[in-house]
């Protein structure tokens, strides 16, 4: 048996897909979580059925990628059964999309999600009422507490082809400014949502609406939103990359992991060139391993539970709100700005993410700006840990170069790009208390996919390191680089290995110029100009991958070369202006 998850975005289909199949694909309070199919499969009753989760989607008639990906998994046919998950607080614009349904004349059933909130405004559902007009099973269910999960289930084994008399002016009256598919419609004797019944109940004021208003708000947001920062800063930047990274890499790795290893081989591998390949200069173990696990796992562990609770609380779409007009000198709109702060998360992903957004102009604009100027969370992490050992202006002078060269490449990018900004319409999502137990979820799955994809990729990139060195390549890479980084950017020429390997992950990069600045090889200037060109350099091999299938190889490519090209230049004159105010005019400024 086949089931699709359908319904409207940010309603809750993901977490009815999880608690259906028992696997967990991620789960954000921001629209547009899901921007491709997961497919699992579930047990109910001795019936093993497969389950598809789809991007949300408010019509069939699509705008934007994300929402083709649904259309299309729902015009290939074999479906057996469409589950509609419906925020039962927004029932209107839930049976809208009904209706479009009810043309595919598939067996369907409405699922109500997330009554526990049209519960607690006061809202009352007539389901058996809808569901004997509709024609179909509706279920009501609190999906993140499993309520109404074994109903839902038992539906689907009775699921029917909808009525198809039902009309669009049944629907009711569409004055919700939250609705922007249909103008305001006259009610008429039996309309649908005539089944809610709304108590009337005085309006609490509670404190998650007022934060969600002042986080909206220029006078109150930006405020927040430097909080936020700050937050983010002391607890990625100062706490993990400095106290954690610390612990591990002296403690765990320096005093117990490392004088382990080292002696297993030292006793048992007789053979040097195997030595060499784990515990050289470029070994395995003391470059790839030490990198991976003792600098950048405490730091994006920390990012991601700071990123997950942000995601969840529904704060990243007032950002966009709040946003909008710097994003519309960007030939943007502030939705644009979703993939990029998701970009802070992993660039590949948020390449994905940028499905959301409307034309292309915008989609080929954020693939760029991905590219150039939005840094991982491993790199910003270990970019935050090191600026934070120079000095608050360090960081706030590689801020402002950062959204400097992004603002201006954006502007200039959206005056050559041909195309339109779509108009921006934003849907606010409740602000919700994170729950635990997802932030616990998500944190895990994301730190398995960044040891599935990171680690092989550190591994091989050491390797790379070591072949290249022993058979003289490195050094004369080095030399040709010579002229750009040492003579331009007046880095020593070791840092050319991070900009190289940056190639290969960003985060690795930006470990090697971590270590080398450990090393005391790497004066202030230095460490801010070359952290300056590893934040807008190349994104790494993964990210340019995926521009590529989501962009074209062309796209791809321009991007890539257009980036690597500014990520020097913005150096060398950072470079230059650095020099000058320290140097000719004596002013402290690092
Ligand atoms: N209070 C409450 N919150 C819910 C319920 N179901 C889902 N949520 C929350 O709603 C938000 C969205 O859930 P998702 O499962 O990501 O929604 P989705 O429909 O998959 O969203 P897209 O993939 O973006 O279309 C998350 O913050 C969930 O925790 C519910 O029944 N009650
Ligand atoms: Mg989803």
């Amino acid at each position: 048996m086949n089931i699709v998850l359908v319904g409207n975005p940010n309603v809750g289909k993901s977490v009815i897909f999880n608690a259906l199949t028992g696997s967990y694909v991620m789960v954000s309070n921001y629209p547009g979580t899901t921007v491709d199919i997961s497919k699992g499969t579930g047990r109910f009753a001795n019936h093993k059925f497969s389950v598809i989760d789809t991007p949300g989607v408010n019509s069939l008639v699509v705008h934007s990628e994300d929402e083709k990906v649904t259309k299309d998994v729902l015009s290939r046919g074999g479906i057996n059964c469409i589950i509609q998950v419906a925020d039962a607080k927004n029932l209107k614009r839930s049976l809208l999309l009904t209706l479009e349904l009810i043309e595919l004349k598939i067996p369907t059933v409405l699922n109500l999600n997330m009554s526990d909130e049209s519960r607690e405004r006061g809202l009352s559902i007539d389901v058996k009422k809808l569901s004997q007009r509709l024609g179909i099973d509706v279920v009501e269910t609190v999906a993140v507490t499993g309520e109404g999960i074994k109903k839902l289930k038992e539906a689907i084994f009775r699921a029917k082809v909808p009525k198809s008399d039902i009309i669009l002016s049944e629907i009711g009256d569409v004055n919700d400014d939250k609705i922007i598919l249909l103008k305001k419609r006259d009610r008429i004797a039996d309309s649908l949502t005539k089944y809610v019944s709304s108590i009337s109940r005085p309006l609490q004021k509670r404190v998650s609406e007022v934060i969600g208003r002042l986080a909206i708000r220029p006078l109150t947001g930006i405020p927040l939103l430097i909080l936020t920062l700050v937050f983010m800063y002391l607890f990625v930047g100062k706490l993990a990359a400095g106290k954690g990274v610390d612990f591990f890499e002296n403690i765990i790795f320096g005093r117990y992991v490392n004088p382990a290893l080292a002696g297993i081989i030292e006793r048992y591998i007789h053979i040097d060139i195997v030595k060499e390949i784990l515990v050289g200069d470029y070994g395995i173990i003391t470059m790839a391993f030490t990198y991976a696990f003792a600098i950048i796992l405490p730091i994006v562990t920390a990012f991601f539970l700071f990123f997950g609770i942000l995601e969840d609380s529904g704060y990243l779409p007032r950002l966009t709100v709040l946003s909008d007009r710097v994003f519309k000198t960007m030939g943007l709109n502030g939705r644009a700005i979703l993939p990029m702060i998701l970009g802070l998360g992993c660039g590949t992903m948020a390449t994905l993410t940028a499905r959301i957004l409307d034309t292309k102009k915008e989609r080929i604009l954020v693939a760029l700006l991905l590219a150039l100027a939005v840094p991982c969370s491993a790199q910003l992490g270990v970019v935050m840990g090191m600026l934070g050992s120079l000095s608050v202006k360090a960081l706030l002078i590689w801020l402002f170069t950062i959204l400097l060269v992004m603002i201006a490449v954006g502007w200039g990018a959206s005056k050559i790009i041909p195309g339109t900004r779509s108009p921006f319409i934003q849907e606010i999502p409740p602000i919700r208390m994170p729950q635990i137990k997802n932030i616990a979820a998500k944190t895990l799955a994301r730190l398995k996919w960044y040891l599935k994809e990171a680690v092989p990729l550190f591994v091989l990139g050491t390797f790379i390191l070591f072949i290249s060195d022993k058979i003289g390549i490195l050094k004369w890479t080095e030399n040709i680089l010579d002229p750009v980084v040492v003579n331009l950017l007046n880095l020593p020429q070791k840092a050319a290995e991070s900009f190289i390997i940056g190639f290969l992950r960003r985060d690795y990069g930006a470990a090697g110029l971590y270590m080398l600045a450990k090393a005391g090889e790497l004066n202030n200037i230095q460490i801010l100009v070359s952290l300056v060109v590893i934040t807008l350099f190349v994104p790494c091999v993964a990210q340019f991958f995926v521009t590529v299938k989501e962009r074209g190889v062309k796209t791809a490519c321009l991007i890539a070369g257009f980036v690597s090209i500014s990520a020097f230049l913005v150096g060398y004159i950072l470079n230059l202006a650095l020099r000058y105010l320290v140097f000719n005019l004596g002013i402290a400024v690092i």
